[in-house]
């Protein structure tokens, strides 16, 4: 595996790469460019600045998360095609520039959702939140401006104002989309996007809903074991792989983690792998948690063995972190708890791979 750790820019991170290069093991950032709308072309330029400024700092630019997708492809919009084409020319310009892998969604209006984004925790940090009673009663209008308003001053990954704005619009629009309906739309975007991926060396890595269920009567598809199968078999091809959160997958007790990583793993289909821990405290309602398997629901061990036996040679980040020691950061990705993260992950795959080689003595 190769450890990654998700960065924001130099204008829009309060961690710099100097930080991010001293955690043992990171060899790369996950990055975007922010500054460009969604459904535009990522120039040349602006991402070759990018992977100078990263590489300059000792670290590598692979992975990019996100690309996002217009509203109008995952609509099935006549618009779309202009969008496709452009999405398109972006991969080829990443490819370009050196990049193996893009994680994007395919989750209408919203990108992940919480109800809580600093919620305390009795050691006196806080971490993010979901309560689905909080959720599922609320205007999704409200909760956009609660969102923006409460997460120190940072933009939110998926939450750029641009898209929220016409929020009202696109909700009504989605009246007509069922998940049978998404499902057609995300096939005719693989049909036309994975043979562009393949050409400039690509990889494509859906990440999964967050949290994984139907959120005010929008459609979500990527749920599942039997979805997540679905949709590798849309186009059939090393290509169209995914993004394995178990953080987000995990937030339903129903997905086995190490199963799925075994199951897309020996696919060869998971390209990027999220590792993180969530606590369920009652039905749909959990918080994140520490790495930790002990202060969490998910078992890091058992997640950690199944990428060690499907012999992962993908990349691999901490996801969201608790705020701890007073950092002040962009909710869920402050630099402590996430570097705290790193060296778990990293102490169990040395345990794993090493007890391995004891027992073949
Ligand atoms: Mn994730």
């Amino acid at each position: 595996m190769k450890i990654t750790f998700r960065w924001f820019g130099e204008k829009d991170d309060s961690i710099k790469l100097g930080q991010i290069k001293q955690i043992p093991a990171v060899t790369g950032v996950v990055g975007a460019l922010y500054d460009v709308p969604v459904g535009e072309v990522w120039p040349m330029d602006k991402i070759l600045a990018l992977k100078d400024t990263v590489e300059k700092a000792g670290l590598e630019l692979e992975v990019i998360e996100s690309v996002n997708i217009h509203e109008d492809i995952k609509l099935g919009l006549p618009t779309r095609d202009k969008y496709i084409e452009n999405y398109k020319q972006c991969i080829r310009n990443l490819g370009k520039a050196g990049v193996k892998v893009i994680c994007y969604n395919f989750m209408p209006v919203f990108d992940w959702l919480r109800s809580e984004l600093a919620y305390n925790l009795p050691d006196g940090s806080n971490a993010l939140f979901y309560d689905h009673n909080a959720v599922k009663d609320i205007d999704p209008v409200k909760l956009v401006e609660d969102m923006a308003t409460n997460s120190n001053g940072f933009i939110l990954p998926g939450w750029e104002p641009d898209r929220l704005a016409i929020l009202k619009d696109t909700l009504e629009r989605y009246k007509s989309v069922d998940e049978e309906k998404l499902f057609d739309n995300l096939k005719y975007f693989l049909e036309q996007i994975i043979p562009v991926c393949e050409e400039a060396d690509v990889k494509m890595a859906i990440h999964p809903d967050d949290p994984p269920w139907s959120l005010f009567g929008l459609p979500r598809i990527v749920t599942c074991k039997g979805n997540i199968d679905r949709l590798v078999k849309l186009v059939d091809s090393p290509y169209n792989g995914l993004t394995l959160c178990s953080g987000s997958l995990g937030a339903n007790p129903e997905n086995n983690i190490p199963d799925l990583v075994r199951h897309f793993g020996a696919m060869g289909r998971i390209h990027f792998g999220h590792v993180r821990n969530v606590k369920f405290i009652g039905e749909r309602v959990f918080h994140e948690a520490s790495h930790l398997s002990a202060d969490g629901s998910l078992d890091l061990f058992e997640i950690m063995k199944a990428y060690h036996d499907i012999d992962f040679k993908g990349y691999i980040r901490p996801d969201h972190g608790r705020m701890i020691w007073g950092e002040k950061a962009r909710p869920g990705y402050g630099l402590y708890d996430r570097a705290l993260g790193i060296t778990y992950l990293n102490g169990l795959w040395e345990a794993i791979g090493k007890m391995k080689k004891l027992q073949c003595k």
